[in-house]
């Protein structure tokens, strides 16, 4: 779960870029260290092996104090795809807030996405996360190559639950900061319902993400303003 401290007046949130191996979950963070302005964030750690494969997981993190005093500590992960690192996939989700499901858009991933997907349901419930009320959205990566899926093709993906669908070049950038602006604002949304962020914290929903994307590089984006609370 987020983690609070109520007497440093702190909230921790975690987020987690999940998917296979190479669905370009370690591109989205690159791309968003770039973007994001150096006095918002602390270093991009990642652990690459030399076949540029995520050995363990990489972390960025995000913080602000909002004008309620608060400090806002928000941490991106993600977890290395490859089989075998199975267990590490299960423990980076523990408490998790919130989960962007990056997967490669072309047919020829269809059957590898639909495993890691059920996958990520799975070690979700083993930790006692209930995926019905999670904040979760799919990003289907890739879509500069030839031969993607269209939106109106991913019912194996969406017949449990209805998460938002965005497409996304992650190399180039595209769809990446509109990736995390939909699920912050979920993840804000769910938060608020259970801790009351605005209530009792004093947070409004346009405030937490315009500490973070009034800090972000939007040009290219279908986000605009410095606030882009919308
Ligand atoms: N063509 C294309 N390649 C991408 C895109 N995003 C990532 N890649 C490439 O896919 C490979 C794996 O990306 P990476 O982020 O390391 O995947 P991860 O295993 O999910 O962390 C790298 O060679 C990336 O440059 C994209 O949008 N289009
Ligand atoms: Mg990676």
């Amino acid at each position: 779960m987020v983690a609070f401290n109520n007497e440093l007046r702190e909230i921790a949130l975690k987020v987690v870029y999940y998917g296979p191996a190479l669905s370009g979950k370690t591109t989205n963070l690159q791309s968003l260290f770039q973007k994001i302005d150096p006095k918002v964030r602390g270093r991009l750690m990642t652990l690459d092996t030399k076949d540029d494969r995520t050995l363990f997981f990489d972390m960025m993190p995000v913080f602000f104090r909002t004008t309620s005093g608060v400090k806002v500590k928000l941490k991106l992960y993600t977890v290395p795809g490859q089989v075998m690192h199975e267990s590490t996939r299960r423990i980076v989700l523990q408490g998790t807030d919130a989960v962007a499901f990056v997967a490669d858009a072309r047919r020829s991933e269809t059957v590898t996405t639909l495993a890691y997907w059920n996958n990520m349901l799975k070690n979700l419930e083993a930790n006692g996360l209930e995926p019905s009320t999670l904040p979760i959205v799919i990003q289907m990566n890739k879509c500069d190559l030839a031969d993607v899926r269209g939106e109106d093709e991913l019912q194996d993906l969406l017949q449990v639950l209805r998460p938002l669908v965005i497409q996304a070049v992650a190399i180039r950038g595209e769809g990446v900061v509109e990736t995390l602006h939909i699920l912050l604002t979920l993840a804000y949304r769910t938060l608020d319902q259970r801790v009351g962020l605005e209530r009792s914290w004093h947070i409004s929903e346009r405030e937490f993400l315009s500490q973070i994307f009034s800090h972000m590089d939007l040009r290219g984006t279908r986000l605009t303003g410095a606030g882009a609370a919308r």
